[in-house]
């Protein structure tokens, strides 16, 4: 059985129509933003209604006790092609926990109880703490940042994640000389439905990991939001990784332990399946993945095919990290 399952083309959302729904929250947040008209249609160019079937309209998001979103836009990460809709963005998710279905995650991950989460930092640190998730997004630096978002299965997104830089909360915590890597844990589900499917042949609940070098660079991200408003289930709120330079799976979703460690942990997809999923996943079109190749990337919801490029385009970000690359 293959670990991540790629989608039979006809199971591909083309295009999706703007409900009014949508359209009005857009412009709320747009507003908030600080943006008109015309820069609305630069920074989500293609956005109109009547550009497919099948629309959907989104629950509201989830209330945000901190008030902290939508929050400040830092302007040195930019796109180099337009964001994806929010509606498509969050009806297409890699959440096993809940569905291998893509299309069924949102549905499923409706009633997930987000509050109260409580993150555990622990491990090799001097200072282990437990952070209730709202008190950590009050005390750390929240931003927003557009980053592009690569799947090992060869599609990819454009997203504008809400967060604050991992390297903040490990400032918190001290990591002590000895720690080399860390370790994400992923809430622990029991065993539902959705579950079953998955339950027998992948080790939950859901582990990765960074050495701490990758942990401590400015891109990796803790994110809390997506679109201007806290993070929903299906992308794996309250609190998930995001290391865009990476295939998706390194980034845990719905995390409620990061442990420091001298030696490298085993990490979920590696433990399935190591010649298909290494530890290190760095998008790069020259490394074909076994089964397919990484060379070109589809954009969810336009389908448009891009050219991959190495580091998803972050290799400014990463090059002291791995040499020559
Ligand atoms: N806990 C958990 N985290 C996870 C996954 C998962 O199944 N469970 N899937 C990963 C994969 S393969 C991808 S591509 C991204 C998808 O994130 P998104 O749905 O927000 O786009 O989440 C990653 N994090
Ligand atoms: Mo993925």
């Amino acid at each position: 059985m293959s670990p991540i399952i790629v989608p039979p083309r006809w199971k591909i959302p083309e295009r999706e129509a703007t409900p009014e729904s949508v359209y009005l929250r857009r412009r709320e947040f747009l507003k908030a933003l600080g943006l008109g008209g015309a820069a609305a249609g630069l920074f989500l160019a293609g956005c109109g209604p009547g550009d497919g079937s099948g629309a959907e309209k989104l629950p509201p998001s989830p209330i945000d006790p901190t008030g902290r979103t939508p929050a400040r836009r830092n302007p040195r990460y930019t796109l180099d092609r337009p964001l994806t809709e929010e509606v498509v963005a969050a009806r297409y998710n890699n959440f096993y926990e809940f569905s291998t279905q893509k299309e069924k995650v949102a549905t499923l991950a409706k009633g997930f109880r987000m509050r109260p989460w409580t993150l555990e930092v622990t491990g090799l640190v001097s200072k282990p703490a437990r952070f209730d998730v709202d008190d950590l997004v009050r005390k750390m630096p929240i931003e927003e940042r557009l980053y592009r978002h690569r799947c090992v299965e060869a599609w990819a997104m454009a997203v504008p994640w809400t967060g604050f830089p991992l390297s903040a909360l490990l400032k918190r915590v001290e990591p002590r000389a000895e720690a080399r890597f860390v370790r994400f844990v992923s809430f622990d589900k029991p065993r539902t439905e959705g579950m079953k499917e998955t339950a027998s042949w992948i080790p939950w609940p859901y582990h990765e990991g960074l050495t701490i070098e990758e942990a401590t660079c400015d891109l990796t991200l803790l994110v809390t939001g997506i679109y201007g408003h806290p993070l929903p289930p299906q992308h794996g709120g309250p609190i998930r990784l995001v290391t865009p330079w990476k295939y998706g799976y390194k980034s845990a979703k719905s995390i409620v332990r990061i442990e420091l460690a001298a030696t490298r942990p085993p990490t979920l997809w590696n433990q399935v399946a190591p010649d298909e999923y290494d530890f290190f996943a760095n998008v790069n079109p020259a490394k074909p993945h076994p089964r397919w190749s990484q060379a070109t990337e589809r954009m969810i919801g336009t389908g448009e095919q891009r050219p991959t490029r190495l580091y998803n385009g972050y290799a400014e970000f990463v090059a002291g990290l791995y040499g020559k690359g």
